[in-house]
């Protein structure tokens, strides 16, 4: 984990939800594999990545957040299926997106990625390939592909403006610049986040699907697995 390599930012877990889709009582001899994804949120300064956390987590929206510097957690914990509950541990920027890149320590084992732009302003969609650029350069895959990375096209509760308008140009870009997914959201109205997430966290558990359970895989941590003694002896040296 890379998390006691974060002291430069000021950061604090914000907040904690969970989704009880699905229920484990009944299976009471039965541990369910737990998985905890690091998840970043990118893009402009304005567009709405705290909103789309705090309604995404806390099921809430307002017009003002107190701005903080650093760098927030967010923690989501989805009972995806019957044998599995994800814990998405959201990475929300606050204050850094004015420099439009972030260090390799805020990407360090990121496993998937939200990049947010707001359909009202297309000066943040041109920055989008920017943001793809850093994250894509500073994060990758085990095999050196780029990490799952799902577009949002926030505020459309609002008038759109540029290519947002038209679905085959901006399906033709995700193509181009290998996102995974874009959707329209809105913080405000509640709209798509869910879907997001869950395409998100389905193309993640897609990927790790194809290394061996027991092998340790960059960013993602099964949290009821137990360690062999020689992982305990490699991770000796971790303070976190
Ligand atoms: N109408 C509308 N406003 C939004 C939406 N999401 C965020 N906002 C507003 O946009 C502003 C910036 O949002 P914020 O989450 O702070 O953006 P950040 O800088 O990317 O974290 C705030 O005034 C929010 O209330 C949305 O979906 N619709
Ligand atoms: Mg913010």
């Amino acid at each position: 984990m890379a998390f006691n390599k974060t002291r430069a930012y000021r950061h604090r877990i914000i907040s904690e939800s969970s989704n009880d889709d699905v229920d484990y009582s009944s299976r009471s001899s039965f541990t369910p594999t737990e998985y905890l994804f690091k998840i970043l949120v990118i893009g402009e300064l304005g567009t709405g990545k705290t909103s789309i956390i705090k309604r995404y987590v806390h099921q809430f929206f307002s017009q003002h957040y107190r701005a903080t510097i650093g760098v927030d957690f967010a923690l989501k914990v989805l009972n995806w299926d019957s044998n599995s509950i994800v814990r998405l541990q959201l990475w929300d920027i606050a204050g850094q997106e004015r420099f439009g890149n972030m260090t390799r320590v805020y990407y360090k084992d990121a496993l998937g990625a939200f990049i947010v732009f707001d359909v009202t302003r297309p000066a943040t969609f041109d920055a989008v390939v920017k943001w793809k650029q850093d994250l894509d350069a500073k994060v990758s895959q085990e095999d050196g592909t780029p990490i799952p990375c799902v577009l949002l096209a926030n505020k459309c509760d609002q008038v759109k403006e540029g290519m947002v308008n038209s679905v085959a140009k901006m399906d033709e870009f995700c193509k181009e610049n290998q996102f995974s997914a874009w959707y329209e959201t809105s913080a405000k109205e509640n709209v798509h986040i869910d879907d997001a997430a869950k395409t998100l966290v389905a193309q993640i558990l897609k990927n790790t699907a194809q290394y061996k359970p027991h092998s340790k895989t960059k960013g993602q941590i099964l949290l009821n697995q137990v360690l062999s003694s020689s992982d305990k002896k490699t991770n000796g040296n971790c303070s976190c």
